[in-house]
Order: C-alpha cells, then structure tokens, then sequence
C-alpha cells in the first residue's frame, strides 16, 4: 500500500524538535510530505513502508531546516529614507531633518500617496531579497499610513502578496506607531478618534491578525497604548508591543498583562519586565538590525531572559528608518556577535519561536502535522546559517511541500 505524498531524501534535518539534542539534528534524513504537511520525518533507513512507492526528491546530503519566520517587519511602505541616510552622514541633525518633513513623517508622506498597487510593486523587492534567503512566512504590519485609508491601504497590500510570491503572510495593526502631524501635541485624540476607528474598520474587512503598539516617549504612552488593547480585548484580537526601544516606560509588563504574544526590541527591559514575560509567556523578539543601525549602546537583557526562560525570536524589522534591512542570515549573525546569542538559539529565533511570537503552532520546527515549509541549505552545519556574512548559502526553498 502506498500513501499519496512525496518524499524529499538524502538530507540531514535541523528538526528543533526540544529534547532531540542539539540543532535536533537527523542525519541520513528523509522528510515525506502529504498535502502540504509534514506526514514523516526521521532516518531514512527507518521510512515507513507506506511511503517507499511515492515520487522521491534527493537533497544532496544538503542540511534542510524549517522555512524561515521573519516575525516583525514593516515591509509594506513607501518609498526610502537614503537621502536622509546621506544627509545626516554630512552632518545634518535629526531635528534639522525632521523640520525639512524627513524622519518617520516623511515616510507617512510617501506611503499615503502610493496605491495598494503601488505598495505591493515597493514590497515586492524587499519580499525577493527575504524569500531569496529561505523565508516562508513574514509579519507585515500597518503603521506608515496614521490615517483609515492609508492603514487599510497598507493591511491590503499585505494580504495581497501571496497572490504575487509563494509566501505565507500575517498582518498586525499598528495604528498606534507615531502621531501624524495632523494631531500634533494630540496623541489622545489621535488614538480615539482614528487609531481605534481604524482599528475596528481593519477587522471588519478581516485584515487584522494581531495589534502591536509603539510604546515610547515618541510615540505613545502605556495609558495610550492600553487604550488599543483593550480594543483588541474586544475584538478578540491578540496584542504585541515595540516596548522599552530607547527608554523603560514599562511596556513589556503592560503587554504581558494582556498576555501579549510578543513585547518586541527591549534594549531597556528590566528584570520586572522580564519575569512578566515569563509568567505570561509573552516571546522577546530580538532585532539587532535597528540596534545597529541606530548605533544603540544598551543591550537586550540576554541573560535574565534566558534565566526566566523567555523564549527569544529574532527578525529583521525591515523598515525605511531604523532598519533599512531584508536580510533575515544577517539578523542572525548579528544576533550572535552584538548580543552574544549562540547560532542555535539565532536558528530557533528564526523558526520555531519566531512561530510563537506570531501564535502559530504549524510551523517552525520539522515534525509531523507541521506546514512543509522547508529551507535547503548549501551547508554542513547549521551554525554555518549565522556564521557568514553577507553570504547566502540557499540551496531551495519549499513551501507546503512544493519546491
Ligand atoms: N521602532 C522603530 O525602530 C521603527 N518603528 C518603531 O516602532 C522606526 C520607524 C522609522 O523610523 O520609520
Ligand atoms: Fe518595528
């Protein structure tokens, strides 16, 4: 008797199945694959008989990890911010930018002129680069638009992508990110009168996966951002936070209060934070690429989170100001070379708890019932994923079973 499927043969699996050992690593492996699902992996020597007459693909030995999940991005936007990049390498101040309408401002500009269409044919670039380096799952979130139409505008495109790439997309609301000019010194009455409008209008339309929020002294309050929560509350919608980026203003605590799926940066995170975290088993999602660039000194709190067992995620936080990067294998490295990460722990921030900071269960790690996302690296080791950079060792990329 044969099962209706395919098996992918000769490949060694980084399973990060918990307590198969390090990497959860098979050699010798063989992954069957049965309507879009993982249905059996494990040695190939042991492949159930039920599988030995379905069509077999050989990896070449490669190593085969599952599909990559950049959990945070903000991919969909438009246009750039390299002139201002160039500008303040000449000399000119922030706050100089910022009254020439650059900064975050200057982003809502160009995302509010484009089209869905439009910011889709400006994400797909980013979404190439991403897809290039074995990503098949990216979080998209709203948050350039501050206005209903632009918001909406902004979830649309994202749930638009599929229909151009082969990838899988979830979408958060972050309506609550910066206070447009239009309610300058009027944060209150941002939020009330658009912000949480917006919010109910975006899930009406099935746009919303989840709601994230900018809690800083730029942006907003935790008074503010509860607001949005307990929307989300109502909606039934799960909560995620941009929390302690450049201050402490207790924002992981609050989202974990929430039982938040995530509190994402936390460079100033503090040892109450964190074992709120844990108790709520809220993820820490760790993004170096806005560290880096921002040239930030102060360091996620690796240690403590690892202390209290807060599972760690890492991702690129694509965007046009602080994280003008798409690279996913350069998180990692500078996961592991700016805050000490160790290649496994950046492998499972990509994958299996870059899955638990989106609330997903069907993806991220290589075992049966899971999604047949696969990456297929040109690699003997996966520390060698983190290791290099600026080099993309993708062999193949296969979502739901398809190469
Ligand atoms: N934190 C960030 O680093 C970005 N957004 C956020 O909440 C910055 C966004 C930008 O500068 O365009
Ligand atoms: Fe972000």
């Amino acid at each position: 008797m044969t099962t209706e499927g395919h098996v992918f043969t000769e490949l060694r699996a980084a399973t990060l199945v918990a307590g198969a050992g390090p990497y959860g690593l098979v050699d010798a492996a063989a992954i069957a694959v049965v309507e879009g699902e993982i249905a059996w992996v494990g040695p190939e020597s042991e492949l159930p008989a039920a599988f030995e007459g379905c069509p077999k693909t050989s990896l070449g030995n490669r190593l085969v990890t599952p599909g990559l999940i950049d959990c945070h991005t903000h991919v969909v936007h438009g246009g750039n911010r390299a002139a201002e990049f160039e500008m303040r390498l000449n000399g000119a101040s922030y706050e100089e930018l910022a009254r020439a309408g650059g900064g975050i401002v200057s982003t809502v500009t160009a995302t509010r002129a484009a089209t869905v269409e439009a910011l889709v044919a400006q994400a797909l670039p980013r979404i190439d680069a991403m897809l290039a380096e074995g990503v098949t799952t990216v979080e998209v979130k709203s948050g350039y638009g501050l206005d209903q139409e632009t918001e909406l505008n902004m979830l649309r495109a994202a749930r638009a992508l599929p229909e151009h790439r082969a990838i899988r997309v979830v979408t958060s609301f972050l309506g609550a990110h910066a206070v447009p000019a239009e309610y300058s010194g009027n944060a209150d009455g941002y939020i009330a009168e658009v912000c949480i409008p917006t919010l109910r209008a975006a899930h009406r339309e099935g746009l919303v996966d989840a709601v994230d929020g900018f809690c800083e002294g730029i942006a907003f309050s935790p008074t503010q951002i509860a607001q949005v929560f307990d929307e989300a509350r109502r909606l039934g919608l799960p909560v995620k936070l941009h929390a302690e980026q450049l201050s402490n203003l207790g924002g992981a605590k609050l989202a974990a209060s929430y039982g938040a799926l995530s509190a994402d940066h936390i460079e100033y995170l503090d040892g109450d934070g964190v074992a709120a975290m844990a108790e709520a088993g809220t993820v820490a999602v760790i993004l170096p690429g806005a560290f880096y660039t921002l040239r930030e000194t102060q360091m996620p709190p690796l240690d403590l989170l690892r202390a209290a067992g807060v599972p760690m995620a890492l991702a690129t936080d694509c965007n046009p100001g602080s994280a003008p990067m798409t690279s996913l294998l350069l998180a990692m490295n500078m996961g592991c070379t700016l805050f000490r990460m160790t290649p496994e722990e950046a492998l499972c921030g990509v994958t299996s708890h870059g899955a638990q900071a989106l609330g997903l269960s069907d993806r991220g790690c290589l075992a049966v019932g899971q999604l047949a996302d696969l990456a297929v690296w040109d690699v003997a080791h996966p520390a060698e994923l983190a290791y290099r950079i600026g080099f993309n060792p993708l062999y193949a990329r296969i979502i739901g079973g398809s190469l």
